[in-house]
């Protein structure tokens, strides 16, 4: 049965071309993290092997603890039990050792936090993502391309050797390498962006913009879902993000009737001093700020 799950996943893989290689995607029994995509994902995972140990040890400790307690200190094992409630030494040990342990994972986790929580300020592209009851839109403000992504219905996705559930309609391509800053909202209820192999999970909230970010180190095809429990179609609101060359990518943009000249521009800086200032205002008016 595996295997020959495993050949049809190899085979829809192959089937969809080089450029649709999935690899962002849950896989049947996988019981870790995706393979990441970006350097977010990577610490997170880092971050997660270095916590794992710690919870093991901790709860085995715990464990044999009560145990050990449950047999060596029972009315029957020990009737008259001792009159003493401090052991100084035991006190300093259990205060110490905890705060020494919390501040090694404070030491770990607060720069992590700090990237992902900070849009980095050289982000070229603003992607606005607006979750719906039931799909989301997309947008580049600064390219003018503007889309919707539903549900790729079953029939739809079986003939294409896609997975059901995760590809969309409507694939919205980023660049590889680029950095994107995301900004999050909702039409209505609560959805949240979420892709795993991007370390991406951001509430989407009606009336404010949340912000994130990430930077593709790789081309591929990458799913996402909705990750906030919405609604009755909360599990039909799937993400399915490709990252694409820069040409590939600008190709696309243009096909979508977007225009590429503000992505070009501050890469280059001299050339073509005759388009520089029209664009210049362009950039800051469509990058909102809080
Ligand atoms: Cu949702």
């Amino acid at each position: 049965m595996k295997r020959g799950a495993l050949i049809a996943a190899v085979a829809s893989a192959a089937l969809t071309g080089p450029a649709q290689a999935m690899v962002g995607a849950p896989t049947p029994g996988g019981h870790d993290f995706q393979e990441p995509a970006t350097q977010v994902m990577r610490e997170i995972i880092d971050f997660h092997n270095f916590l794992l140990p710690i919870i093991i040890v901790i709860s085995v400790f715990v464990l044999a603890l009560l145990l050990w307690v449950i047999v060596r200190y029972n009315r029957r094992a020990n009737p008259t039990p001792r009159k003493f409630t401090h052991n100084m030494l035991v006190e300093v040990i259990w205060t110490i050792v905890p705060v020494l342990i919390l501040v090694a994972i404070a030491w770990k986790s607060f720069p992590l936090i700090y990237m992902q929580e900070r849009i980095p300020e050289q982000a070229e592209l603003t992607l606005k993502v607006t979750g719906n009851s039931w799909r989301w839109d997309f947008e580049y403000p600064d390219l003018g391309v503007r889309m919707t992504a539903n549900l790729l219905p079953e029939e739809e996705a079986r003939a294409q050797g896609r997975p059901y559930l995760l590809a969309t309609d409507t694939p919205l391509l980023v660049p590889v390498g680029a950095t994107v800053r995301v900004l999050v909202t909702s039409n209505d209820v609560i959805h949240a962006f979420a892709v795993p192999a991007f370390g991406v999970k951001e509430d989407a909230i009606q009336g404010r913009v949340n912000e994130t970010w990430f930077n593709v180190d790789r081309e591929g095809v990458f799913y996402g879902q909705c990750s906030e429990l919405c609604g009755v179609n909360h599990a039909y609101m799937p993400l399915e993000i490709h990252a694409v060359s820069r040409a590939e990518f600008d190709a696309w943009v243009v096909a979508n009737g977007g225009a590429l000249a503000s992505t070009e521009t501050p890469a280059e800086g001299a050339p073509a001093e005759g388009a520089a200032p029209a664009e210049q205002p362009a950039a800051p008016a469509a990058t909102p700020t809080r």
